[in-house]
């Protein structure tokens, strides 16, 4: 899973990919250009883990990972819209979207608009975003069109149709409609996934807040919710350059000041549990005296498909899978315990892994 940072110049990308990765990336005043993006990793937190971990003792605990993509400037030189060319590739290929809005005060740190107004901003990328969507629309009915002249009657049907279906998609993304929030007919949504639009994908916005509004984050986040708030959109509020700072203190000193700041749970984690749920993703465990292991599926996952995420072996030779739901076994507080009260079930192929599954896979190769 891969979420990419889009963002105004010095809205605080790298600082809060920093924050979300535990990572070290430069940040600066002044971009010096032609950079590459920081590529990152951060673990997902997961609050059933220590009990698994209890009760296999394994020699290493797994969590889930997302992996965060920082974008370096992302429009291109000289152009006043679009995504530049050669990041809209790795955007395209992205699951998510995190736009990091500019949200704190600093005269020090200059902003290309001339002032900080976040909502401006957000509206701003949504226009961004639309805008690159319906150049690859326009691009993809032109060639439509082309391919029209010299097509085979028997091909003629397909392009029409093709042609057809995408014209209301374009007008409605003209009228400011993101294609997340258009009624996509069944037979299309294929075809759609293999343009990978940016306006199709879950949109995670995140206020870079600065020290000064820290007592009003949740109140921002309040009004972020109400003003911001569509289908595939959340928002959040996050001081980015103080959880840097955190995010790269050790454990113990981070847990000290967090205390001392009046913290609580780090806001940082909260933006990868809604990244997560953002992107319909649900963990399913397995366990034994080697791992316990958290593994990332899509919600509506098949028994057989979580099997191949673990090993292509299991998924292959696929029997049954020996399951347990969470909080079954945290009640019973054994699998012993839980097998005797019938609560250890055997699913097949189809069966639709829930979050919180234990899974045993059973497999023949
Ligand atoms: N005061 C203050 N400064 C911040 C905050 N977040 C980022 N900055 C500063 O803003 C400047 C830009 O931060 P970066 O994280 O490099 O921003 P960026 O969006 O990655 O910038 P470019 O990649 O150059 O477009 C740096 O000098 C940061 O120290 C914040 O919350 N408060
Ligand atoms: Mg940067």
């Amino acid at each position: 899973m891969q979420i990419a940072l889009v963002g105004l110049p010095r809205s605080g990308r790298t600082t809060v990919f920093n924050a979300l990765t535990r990572g070290h990336a430069e940040t600066a005043l002044f971009s010096t250009g032609g950079e590459q993006p920081n590529v990152g990793v951060a673990k997902v937190p997961e609050e059933r883990l220590p009990f698994l971990a209890e009760l296999f003792r394994p020699k290493r605990v797994v969590p889930a990972e997302v992996q965060y993509m920082d974008m370096p400037e992302s429009r291109e030189e000289g152009k006043g819209h679009g995504i530049g060319g050669q990041y809209l590739n790795i955007l395209q290929q992205c699951d998510a979207l995190l736009h990091v809005v500019r949200a704190f005060r600093d005269p020090g740190v200059p902003h290309e608009e001339g002032s900080v107004d976040p909502y401006r901003d957000v509206e701003s990328m949504d226009l961004e975003l639309a805008f690159s969507d319906l150049a690859i629309l326009e691009r993809r009915v032109q060639r439509l069109e082309v391919g029209l002249k010299g097509a085979k009657p028997s091909q003629r049907d397909a392009v029409l149709r093709e042609k057809e279906a995408l014209t209301p998609i374009k007008a409605a993304l003209e009228k400011d409609t993101p294609i997340r929030e258009q009624r996509i007919p069944p037979d299309l949504t294929t075809t759609l996934e293999n343009y990978q639009f940016l306006t199709a994908k879950p949109l995670l916005v995140v206020f870079n807040i600065g020290e000064e509004d820290l007592a009003r984050a949740g109140e921002l986040e309040e009004e972020m919710r109400q003003r911001l708030s569509r289908p595939g959109v959340a928002g959040a509020a996050l001081c980015g350059k103080l959880e840097m700072e955190l995010a790269q203190m050790s454990p113990e000193e981070e847990a000290e000041f967090r205390r001392s700041l009046g913290l609580g749970q780090s806001g940082l984690e909260r933006i990868i549990r809604i990244s997560y749920d953002l992107m319909g993703l649900i963990s399913f465990f397995t366990g034994g005296d080697q791992e316990v292991h958290a593994w990332t599926i899509a919600r509506g996952t098949v028994g057989q498909k979580a099997a191949g995420k673990v090993h292509s072996d299991m998924e292959r030779g696929f029997i049954r899978a020996e399951v347990v739901a969470y909080d079954d076994l945290h009640r019973c507080g054994s699998l012993a315990e839980a097998r005797k009260q019938g609560l250890l079930r055997l699913e097949g192929k189809t069966y639709e892994v829930r979050d919180g599954d234990v899974i045993k896979f059973l497999f023949n190769v």
